[in-house]
């Protein structure tokens, strides 16, 4: 603070907020008419993949607790929150509508929106209705024509109050970790098998804005990546080429159609050349082509470091994207031990600025940043709050290289963290704690953390 006033003012109008996604936050799984989504399914027959044992049922019961959740925003400023719709909730066999579904979405959005917080929906937040699953997921183009009905119906029944969606958060999470490394149901590894989802989710995505330019609502439509910058271990050659082909396949797979309309050629090229190529159909081009994004958002938690290949090669898996490179560990990194993932705040400021060159410099947001710690009890104090200071710094790193980013000209619009409350990890469950509030997820009672009432005051000021 310079003599009272903030020093990183952020533009007018800026988005303060947090992301959230249904299977996390929700609870009530097999509750209100839901039909099973793929994580129901594999913590059935799997859980010990799971931290502890503990599965996608017993999430922080934002299903019943809603209303006290959207005060909890308001009363530290939230002015938006990003949360997704259970698609296996909104229509359980796919294709007709389930009213108490309908109701409980209606009555979060008008909950928010009463609040003062802008609701920012989300169709698809890795989890696939487990019976599309059984018949392909996304490897069955009858599934993404299912997809735009899903997006059609949401926009249909929540349009009218919802100005801002998007399609898909991560879309290559489900590519990575379901059909390359054995991490996400369906635990697949092969590359060709990946590359055919990579692609129909990307018709996903581009059938979805179709249907919702066809309502001819008046808001707009995005989509999120978490964009990894990748930077080589030197300017040697084959290491650029390293962190430039992970740039193809982690990065640009998803930016590039979803933003710029076409696919990078090199990627191309490089499908073809190994032979991965997916099916195509006539018109497929013409529609990404003619569906592209009207914002952007962001995912950042961790670059990318990137060697060339010195490992040796293990081809017992056919080609997989660790032929291309290894991974580089930084002598000069700083990790979350927690969760592993190096802290780099500057690659905000690269993701804005590479935004801002290269991508038209497109209306985008920060849709996801956080840190997760486990057993934070050691953090609390007295009082029992929680005094997360390692969080607050990493959030005030984080924007001051957005606001520099910002100050050079990348059109950024807001900044959410993950998350508002503690949820459920996909596989780490309760491990780590990433949010505003603690979950005490044995009472599910809620208790601020220093971080809230820090952020309290950052979006009341519009900056710090
Ligand atoms: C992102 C996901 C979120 C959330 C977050 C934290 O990739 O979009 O759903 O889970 O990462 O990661 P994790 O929960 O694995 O610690």
């Amino acid at each position: 603070m310079v003599l009272g006033l903030s020093k990183y003012v952020f533009p007018e109008g800026f988005l303060w907020g947090a992301a959230a996604s249904g299977t996390q936050t929700e609870g009530a799984a097999s509750e209100g008419g839901k039909a099973k989504n793929i994580w129901d399914h594999w913590y059935e027959i799997a859980p010990e993949r799971f931290y502890q044992g503990v599965g996608p049922a017993e999430t922080s019961d934002f299903y019943h607790q809603y209303k006290d959740d959207i005060k909890r925003m308001k009363d530290i400023n939230m002015n938006s929150f990003r949360t997704s719709i259970s698609w296996s909730r909104l229509l359980p066999d796919g294709v007709n509508v389930n009213q108490e579904a309908v109701d409980f979405y209606q009555n979060v959005i008008d909950e928010l929106i009463d609040n003062g917080v802008k609701p920012i929906i989300n169709l698809y937040h890795f989890d696939m209705p487990f019976h599309f699953q059984e018949i392909g997921g996304w490897e069955n183009r009858k599934v993404v024509e299912s997809f735009a009905h899903y997006a059609k119906t949401a926009f249909q029944l929540f349009g009218d109050k919802v100005k801002l969606w998007t399609t898909f958060n991560e879309p290559i999470v489900p590519v990575e970790m379901g059909y390359l490394n054995d991490f996400h149901y369906p635990c697949v590894v092969d590359m060709k098998r990946a590359v055919t989802v990579a692609y129909h989710t990307m018709l996903a995505s581009a059938m979805a804005i179709e249907e919702y330019r066809k309502t001819k609502q008046d808001g707009e439509v995005g989509i999120i990546l978490n964009l990894t910058p990748s930077y080589p271990r030197s300017e040697d050659e084959e290491d650029v080429k390293a962190a430039r082909i992970a740039d193809l396949f982690f990065n640009r797979s998803f930016l590039d159609p979803s933003v710029l309309g076409e696919y990078p050629s090199e990627l191309i090229e490089l499908i073809k050349e190994h032979d991965l190529m997916p099916e195509t159909v006539e018109g497929d081009r013409e529609l990404i082509k003619s569906n592209v994004v009207d914002f952007l958002g962001v995912n950042y938690y961790q670059p990318r470091r990137v060697k060339k290949k010195e490992s040796p090669i293990d081809d017992s898996q056919g080609i997989l994207p660790s032929h291309f490179g290894d991974p580089y560990i930084w002598p000069e990194r700083r990790m979350n031990p927690h969760r592993g993932w190096e802290i780099y705040e500057k690659g905000l400021y690269d993701i804005a600025i590479n935004i801002k060159d290269n991508y038209n410099n497109i209306p985008w947001y920060v849709a996801e940043n956080g840190m997760g710690v486990s057993d934070e009890e050691r953090f609390m104090d007295d009082s029992g709050m929680i005094q997360d200071d390692y969080r607050i710094e990493f959030y005030q790193e984080h924007l001051k290289w957005l606001h520099k980013g910002i100050q050079e000209g990348s059109n950024c619009f807001g900044f959410q963290v993950w998350t508002f409350m503690d949820n459920w990890s996909w596989l780490n469950a309760y491990k780590n704690r990433y949010g505003f509030y603690r979950v005490d997820i044995n009472t599910q009672e809620r208790h601020l953390k220093k971080s809230g009432l820090w952020f309290k005051e950052v979006a009341k000021h519009n900056g710090f």
